[in-house]
């Protein structure tokens, strides 16, 4: 079901961590980036998310972490004339949707999510916002009547409940929400940490492990020290399939970072050996990431020029989410009663 006749619309968001890591663009941003002019192009940097799964925002208060965020947005490519981008907690039509959609929410729909599962056993005891997760991002997607939601593939699990919630509110009350698709990229849709290539590179983990992530602001040398660093093992195997997982992931890396073929990238690499390999992806990483570093760098102070943006942006889609938001209230019964 598509309700709006004009460009399908994307929707996407990504927390406010600051600097961003390779796994988040390659995942994420890269998809928003070649898609914003093909699609109606809604992203948002989830504050209201930050608060349910870290601590570290104590250290760093969030408002300068959201324009750090946003500065490494446009940095990597994303135009802000083109796309919506805002910030969750400007538009209050987010948490009330959260609420709505929460009263018709299973509670064991929320406790078999796996990102759940692992934030929780991280923690002394979870808060009912890391549970409640899920739900308030079915509410980002669904606010915005979104068509495709480019992600990583660790989100895939999310955006099925938000398939599900749409489509229950549908049944309940009569079709108001598209029902949305994700959009994961065929390769680099999980990039793994370097250091420990069985769990995905996270900003979470990065802050306990040095080496783990590459962020996207990162300087060349700690760039190449972390990959020449990266866990691989004592063969020499560069086929993706017959690869241990360290090595897959850097031949993923490459793969991903070049648009080279699958074929073309192993037959690159045959019998050249791990630190040839290892160098290769280094310098190629290092070519991608240095501009977004020096524009990230000219852009980061200018809070005047992002807050203009942030500001714009939240301006230009509240009419979407909040003609959403009415209609939903209309139709479960709690709609305000008309002034004048
Ligand atoms: N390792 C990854 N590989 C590919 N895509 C990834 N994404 C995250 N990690 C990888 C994608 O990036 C987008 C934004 O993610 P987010 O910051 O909103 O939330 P996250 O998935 O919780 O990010 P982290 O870094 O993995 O944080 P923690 O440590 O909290 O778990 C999403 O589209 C995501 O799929």
């Amino acid at each position: 079901m598509e309700q709006h006749c004009h460009k399908p619309r994307i929707f996407s968001g990504i927390q406010p961590t600051g600097n961003l890591h390779l796994g988040n663009y390659l995942g994420a941003l890269t998809q928003w980036i070649e898609n914003q002019y093909r699609y109606d192009s809604i992203f948002s940097i989830v504050d209201l998310h930050a608060l349910a799964s870290q601590d570290s925002h104590l250290a760093v208060p969030i408002v300068e972490k959201v324009r750090q965020t946003a500065a490494l947005l446009i940095a990597s490519g994303l135009d802000p004339e083109r796309s919506a981008l805002f910030v969750q907690s400007h538009i209050s039509a987010h948490a009330e949707l959260a609420w709505i959609l929460n009263c018709l929410t299973p509670v064991g729909w929320l406790e078999r999510m796996t990102q759940y599962k692992a934030k929780a056993a991280q923690v002394e005891a979870a808060t009912a916002g890391l549970l409640d997760y899920p739900v308030l991002q079915a509410a980002d997607i669904l606010l915005y009547q979104t068509d495709r939601v480019p992600v990583g593939e660790d989100q895939k699990q999310h955006i099925e409940l938000t398939v599900d919630l749409a489509q229950r509110f549908n049944r309940l009350f009569g079709a108001i929400f598209v029902v949305p698709k994700p959009l994961i990229r065929p390769s680099g849709a999980r990039i793994m940490g370097l250091d420990d290539p069985s769990v995905k590179m996270s900003k979470s983990l990065a802050e306990k492990r040095k080496g783990h992530v590459i962020g996207l602001a990162d300087p060349p040398d700690v760039i190449r020290g972390s990959i020449l660093q990266a866990v691989t093992d004592s063969g020499s195997e560069t086929r993706f399939e017959q690869a241990s997982p360290g090595v897959k992931n850097l031949l993923t890396i490459f793969e991903a970072l070049s648009g080279n073929p699958r074929p073309a990238v192993e037959s690159r690499f045959e019998g050249k050996g791990y630190r040839y390999l290892k160098n290769e992806v280094a310098n190629l990483v290092i070519a991608v990431l240095t501009p977004i570093r020096v524009r990230y760098l000219q852009l980061v102070n200018d809070t005047a020029y992002l807050d203009r943006v942030l500001g714009y942006g939240a301006d230009k889609v509240r009419p979407v989410a909040v003609s959403t938001l009415e209609e939903v209230k209309r139709r479960i019964g709690i709609e305000a009663p008309c002034s004048g």
